[in-house]
């Protein structure tokens, strides 16, 4: 009996590969037929995004690519959804314009460029990107001075989802970045807050999107 229910779970992942446009029609047979393990290695190794998932979509830590975009929160931010970021630079200015889809709906998010590429924990994108940086920030104490952490020296993103968790941001600075120091673009549950000793500050990270700039 045992090695019937497998044969059956082993279908049905068959299923879910074919639906997922990464099975081969071809080879659907031998894959039935393969043992579980060899099931497994196939799952591991697939593409994650789910069907007609849009490029930037959001997975969870651990399946780790080239360019990340993980979920910490997938209440707020669930495997799917995505968020595309965009920028321009010209004449010493820079534009960065964000769309997100498929985020949790009617909610706010604190976002921002941060310094680090994303990783598995939360904190791995390391602090807020600063044109001209507070020397009074430390790894362990990040720049809360409204004269630093503000949206005209930082790259701040926030949106509020409409009902079907779409959001656009968009925001232009009078400086360029300074390349390889600014690496993702991270969500945070609350907006931005702006007073003494928590500029900058958005609550938790949710999210985090690996982005080149
Ligand atoms: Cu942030």
């Amino acid at each position: 009996m045992n090695t019937r229910s497998a044969t059956l779970i082993a279908g049905a992942s068959l299923t879910a590969l074919v639906a997922a446009g990464c099975g081969n029609d071809n080879g659907s047979t031998e894959r039935v037929e393969a043992p579980p393990t060899s099931l497994e290695t196939t799952d591991t190794g697939m593409p994650t995004p789910l069907p007609g998932a849009p490029e930037g979509a959001f997975q969870l830590p651990g399946e780790v690519g080239d360019d990340n975009a993980f979920t910490y929160d997938e209440a707020a931010v669930p495997v799917g959804s995505a968020v595309t970021i965009d920028s321009e630079e010209q004449d010493g200015r820079t534009t960065v314009t964000l769309n997100a889809t498929g985020l949790a709906p009617n909610r706010d998010f604190g976002v921002h460029v941060h310094t680090q590429r994303c990783g598995p924990q939360p904190p791995d994108s390391g602090p807020h990107y600063q044109n001209d940086a507070d020397p009074a920030a430390t790894p362990q104490s990040p720049s809360t001075d409204p004269a630093y952490a503000n949206p005209q020296n930082e790259i701040w993103l926030d949106i509020t989802t409409d009902q079907s968790g779409a959001a656009q941001a968009s925001t232009t600075v009078n400086w360029e970045f300074r390349g390889g120091e600014a690496q993702s673009v991270v969500l945070h549950a609350q907006r931005t807050m702006t007073g003494p000793g928590q500029a900058g500050m958005a609550g938790e990270r949710l999210a985090c999107i690996d982005t080149d700039f």
